[in-house]
């Protein structure tokens, strides 16, 4: 057996390839096939983004890099990163077997995406400890870390820069809006903690900001028939401008990478509405491998198995 505490760290994942998005997609509609439009769609959104290269592959690779390296400075040799993806490969599945194929008996899971709903982050877990059960390995779960301290100053840190983006652009007055990817309605019917978390990101990061005036607001609901929670930010934009504001920026707290819904959905579909409202969009930047995101991930990872193990 290996001393070693295994980490799963999981991310929503992204397709390898142009080639690779048809069996990206079917996997995230569950096995559902998407129609020829939709396919089309998705493509021509993955090409806009940065010309067919998928940003987030290689941001995932760096925060878990980044994770190991700061989970080493305190504790050299204690613990082991493995990647799982929701959606593509490595998947979840395979980033426990890896562990297994080196012999780990104990494991943390963390998801990198800091709030919890039983549709994001609440998935990602059943399939790790399926799998870590099949294989005779302990899983101990970080549920969320939306109000780690450390998070928080980084994500304030993010607002107050772009914040000062728009007033030395003169978009004045100036409306906050902190956004995280929609759920369908349903999830009020489960009891689910995703808003109420959301909402005291929002909070606690507007107050280390020293931003009063803000707004939460939905992004990138589904393509499907269900209702999903809104309103969406491009309906937000409107009314925004309609109230007299000529700057929004843009806070989107529930994601922590520059991936699709982040280039395509703010930077060119959102951007693009700004434009047409005549107001200013400024996003905030992402955390990517900020030292303070870093450190809250090895803080909750250390919490986590203390608890445990
Ligand atoms: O850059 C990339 O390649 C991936 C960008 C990406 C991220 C992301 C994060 C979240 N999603 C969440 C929930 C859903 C639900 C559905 C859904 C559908 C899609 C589609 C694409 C996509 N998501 Fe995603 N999501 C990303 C990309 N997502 C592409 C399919 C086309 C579309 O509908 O727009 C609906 C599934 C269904 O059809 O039933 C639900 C949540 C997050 C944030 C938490 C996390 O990272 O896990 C929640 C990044």
């Amino acid at each position: 057996a290996n001393g070693k505490i295994g980490v799963l760290v999981m991310s929503y994942g992204t397709p390898e390839s142009m080639d690779g998005i048809e069996e990206y997609y079917t996997h995230i509609r569950r096995g559902h096939a998407p129609t020829p439009e939709q396919l089309a769609g998705l493509t021509e959104r993955y090409e806009a983004i940065v010309g067919g290269v998928f940003p987030l592959r290689e941001n995932t690779n760096r925060q878990v890099a980044g994770l190991q390296a700061a989970l080493d400075a305190a504790a050299p040799g204690q613990f082991g990163c493995y990647q799982g993806l929701k959606h593509a490969r490595p998947y979840i599945e395979d980033g426990v077997a890896a562990m297994a194929a080196d012999g780990i008996k104990q494991a943390v899971a963390i998801v990198l995406a800091p709030h919890y709903s039983t549709m994001s982050v609440g998935s990602y877990m059943k399939r790790a400890k399926e799998k870590a059960e099949e294989l005779g390995i302990a899983v101990a779960e970080v549920e969320s870390y939306h109000a780690h301290p450390k998070l928080i100053e980084a994500l304030a840190t993010r607002v107050k820069t772009a914040y000062a983006a728009l007033e030395a652009a003169g978009a004045q007055p100036i409306k906050t809006l902190f956004s995280a990817h929609s759920l369908p309605v349903k999830i009020r019917e489960m009891n689910d903690p995703y808003e109420q978390q959301l909402l005291e990101s929002s909070a606690l990061v507007a107050e280390g900001a020293g931003v009063t005036d803000w707004a939460f607001t939905w992004q990138s609901a589904g393509r499907t028939r269900e209702p999903w929670l809104g309103p969406d930010i491009l309906e937000t934009m409107k009314e925004t401008a309609e109230a007299g504001y000529k700057g929004v920026l843009a806070a989107p707290i529930g994601f922590v990478s520059e991936h699709l819904e982040v280039l395509y959905d703010l930077d060119i579909e959102a951007q693009a509405e700004a434009g047409k409202l005549g107001i200013k969009l400024k996003r905030m930047d992402m955390l990517g491998t900020d030292p303070l995101y870093m450190e809250t991930l090895a803080d909750s990872v250390r919490d986590a198995a203390r608890a445990a193990f």
